[in-house]
C-alpha cells in the first residue's frame, strides 16, 4: 500500500516537472526558413494561464529577449542555431527546455565544378546549384537558361563550352518555398591552351638523365602526358601518361613533345613543340661499334 502510494506520488512529481518544462515553437512553423524572412520563436509553459514571467533565451546572443517571445525581423543565416528558453517567477525557475533547432537557408550560388579559374573552348562545364545551409533539405532546381540535360538537378552540364560570356541562373524549390533566383554566374571562355616543354639541358650526360618539364600557363587541374619519337620519320609513342606533376626525368634521346588534359571526357591542350634530346656515349659506342666491325 505504502509503496504504491509512493510510486504514484512520484509519478505525479514527474508529470508535474514535465508539464513545467517550456517548450519552443516556430512561427509560421514552416520546415525551411530563408535568408530575409520574418519569424518569431515562442517560448510556452504548458498551462501558464497569463502568470506574468520573465524568460531566458539560449543561445544568449544581443538583445535576447527577456519576453516569451524570440523575434527575428530578418533571418539570416548566423541565426541558424538550437534554441531553448527558461521561465522564472518570483524565486522559482523552470528548466532550460529542449533544444529547437532553426535553419536558416542562404540563397542559392551557382559555382563551378570544379573550380578552374579558366574554362577552354570545347570543354565540358558542369555548373552546381548550391544553397547555404541546405544541408539535407529535398530540392528540386530550376535552370535559366533551361536545359534538356539537367532539367531539376542540382548539376547542369554544358557539353561543349562555345560562347563567350553566357549568362546562368539557378533557383531551388521545396515543398513549401520557392528561393530567389541566385546571381548571375557568367562564364568566359578562351581560346584552347597549347603546352610548352622546357628541358633541362639539349644533351644527356653519359650515364645520367635530363630534366623535362610540362606547363600549361593557364587554369588549373591539368595532367600530363610525354610523347617520344626515336627519329624524325618514326612514329610518336605515349612514354608517360596521366602525370600530376609536369616533370619527368628521361635518359634516351629521341623528340619529346608533351600536353595536358583534364575532365571527364578528358580535355587536351594542343601538343607542345617538339624538344631535341641527344645521348652522349651512345653515338660514340655506334662509331666505336663501326669501328670494331671495320677492324
Ligand atoms: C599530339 O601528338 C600525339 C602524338 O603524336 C597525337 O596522337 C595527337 O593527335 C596530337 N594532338 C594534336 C592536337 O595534334
Ligand atoms: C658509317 C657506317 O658504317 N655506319 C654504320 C654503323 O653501324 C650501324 C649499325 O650497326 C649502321 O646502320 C650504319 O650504317
Amino acid at each position: 500500500q505504502a509503496y504504491a502510494s509512493t510510486f504514484i506520488l512520484l509519478l505525479l512529481i514527474k508529470l508535474l516537472i514535465k508539464t513545467e518544462l517550456p517548450t519552443v515553437t516556430l512561427q509560421p512553423n514552416w520546415p525551411q526558413i530563408f535568408r530575409g524572412e520574418k519569424v518569431t520563436l515562442r517560448c510556452e509553459i504548458h498551462g501558464n494561464r497569463g502568470a506574468q514571467l520573465k524568460y531566458e533565451w539560449k543561445p544568449d546572443k544581443q538583445n535576447s529577449p527577456t519576453s516569451s517571445e524570440y523575434r527575428i525581423n530578418t533571418a539570416t543565416e548566423s541565426y541558424s542555431g538550437e534554441y531553448s528558453c527558461r521561465a522564472r517567477r518570483d524565486y522559482q525557475i523552470t528548466d532550460w527546455s529542449d533544444a529547437f533547432r532553426l535553419t536558416v537557408e542562404g540563397e542559392p550560388i551557382v559555382t563551378l565544378q570544379p573550380n578552374w579559374p579558366q574554362i577552354f573552348r570545347g570543354e565540358k562545364v558542369t555548373l552546381r546549384c548550391e544553397i547555404h545551409g541546405g544541408g539535407g533539405a529535398q530540392w528540386t532546381y530550376e535552370w535559366r537558361p533551361t536545359s534538356s540535360n539537367s532539367p531539376t538537378s542540382s548539376e547542369y552540364w554544358i557539353n561543349t563550352a562555345t560562347e563567350s560570356g553566357d549568362r546562368y541562373w539557378c533557383r531551388a524549390r521545396g515543398d513549401y518555398h520557392i528561393t530567389a533566383w541566385s546571381d548571375v554566374f557568367r562564364l568566359t571562355v578562351r581560346d584552347k591552351p597549347t603546352a610548352s616543354l622546357t628541358a633541362g639541358d639539349e644533351i644527356i650526360p653519359l650515364g645520367g638523365s635530363v630534366t623535362l618539364t610540362c606547363s600549361v600557363s593557364s587554369s588549373t587541374g591539368w595532367k600530363f602526358d610525354w610523347f617520344r619519337q626515336k627519329s624524325e620519320s618514326s612514329g610518336a609513342q605515349l612514354i608517360r601518361n596521366n602525370e600530376p606533376h609536369g616533370v619527368i626525368s628521361i635518359s634516351e634521346g629521341g623528340l619529346y613533345s608533351c600536353r595536358a588534359g583534364r575532365g571527364d571526357p578528358v580535355f587536351y591542350t594542343e601538343n607542345s613543340s617538339k624538344v631535341t634530346i641527344y645521348k652522349t656515349g651512345e653515338f660514340r659506342s655506334l662509331l666505336l661499334n663501326n669501328k670494331t666491325r671495320q677492324v
